[in-house]
């Protein structure tokens, strides 16, 4: 009796989305976007739906922004012309946009296992150093 009332918790509580997910990999990314990088809390995850969390804490207090692309190529040489890489030569999975000095953005994608670069494509970001890579694992 006690158990099955027990196990009757466990399921409302599974429901609500209300226990922690135990032995779970991590398949959130805090995203840091400073000056002159971007720092990730880690650098490979599990495939499947990886939310970022994109933060702009660079203390140039300009408007950045994340863009993943899906690319075996070194994340120093990618494509660039006019201060920009060029997006449209590469896998883009999306992006998120103009984020705010001081404000997080938060977004989800499907990620299929492979190598990501994640870059800051504003004017002159990506050559500044506002780059980085992500693992996907299967
Ligand atoms: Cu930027």
């Amino acid at each position: 009796m006690r158990d099955a009332y027990r196990i009757a918790v466990f399921a409302a509580a599974a429901a609500l989305g209300t226990l922690p997910t135990v032995g779970r990999a991590q398949r959130t990314v805090e995203v840091t976007l400073l000056s002159n990088s971007i720092e990730l809390d880690t650098h490979r995850v599990r495939s499947g739906r990886v939310t970022l969390d994109v933060t702009n804490s660079a203390d140039n207090k300009m408007m950045h922004e994340l863009v993943v692309l899906k690319t075996d190529i070194a994340d120093s040489a990618l494509p660039v012309r006019n201060a920009h890489v060029l997006e449209q030569k590469l896998r883009k999975i999306g992006e998120v946009e103009d984020v705010a000095p001081g404000k997080s953005k938060r977004v989800t994608f499907r990620l299929t296992s492979g190598r990501y670069v994640l870059i800051c494509n504003k004017p002159g970001h990506y050559a500044a150093g506002m780059r980085t890579v992500l693992v996907v694992a299967p």
